[in-house]
């Protein structure tokens, strides 16, 4: 297992548009199990490549991950691989009107989570991890995550969906969060 460093705003590799991935190669795979380790060690549900600053087009996302019986207790590592998919590429071919209401979080904004509103229902096409292309339509959690993810190819971060005034809130609570966790956070992310 290899987990590899988060990158936390306002690192610019966030801000940046990434890249195409013009050939699938062992090099992309390798990275894709990495950050797979990185996703389940964090914990996350969904990773995108900007975020261990690589800007590239990949995002891993697992959404169906085992629970523990226990709601406060989280299950080990090992067990947390629930159904792990890999979007290279995505390009997203239709949303919803319907919108749906989330409460995020992102890993590159520790310990901060704010309520934004995305389409409910979207189709995406990109390829997977052996280059071959496929299209899925993603709902709930799944849909949520999944354009947050692909947001994240494009530079954007859930707080640019948020009014000034909750940005600047969330903002502020990350600096002191980051203060008070400073030692921890330097051990998973580079801050
Ligand atoms: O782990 C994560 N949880 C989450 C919760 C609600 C909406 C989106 C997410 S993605 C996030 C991991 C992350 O930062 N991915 O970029
Ligand atoms: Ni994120």
């Amino acid at each position: 297992m290899a987990t590899l460093p988060i990158y936390v705003v306002p690192h610019p590799v966030l801000k940046r548009v990434a890249d195409a991935v013009s050939n699938v190669t062992d090099d992309h795979r390798r990275l894709v199990e990495n950050m797979l380790d990185t996703m389940y060690a964090a914990p996350g549900i969904g990773l995108a490549a900007p975020q261990i600053g690589e800007s590239m087009r990949i995002l891993v996302l697992d959404v169906d991950q085992p629970r523990s019986e226990n709601e406060d207790e989280e299950l080990p590592v090992e067990k947390r691989r629930g159904k792990p998919q890999v979007f290279i590429n995505p390009e997203l071919l239709w949303s919803s009107e319907e919108m749906n209401v989330y409460d995020e979080g992102c890993l590159s904004i520790p310990g901060q989570y704010a309520e934004v509103e995305r389409p409910k229902i979207v189709r995406v096409k990109a390829l997977d991890q052996n280059g071959k292309q496929f299209e899925v339509e993603a709902d709930g959690l799944f849909a949520t995550c999944l354009q947050h993810e692909i947001d994240h190819l494009n530079g954007v971060l859930f707080t640019d969906h948020l009014s000034s005034l909750k940005r600047d809130m969330v903002m502020r609570k990350l600096k002191k969060f980051t203060k008070e966790n400073l030692e921890e956070l330097q051990k998973t992310h580079i801050l």
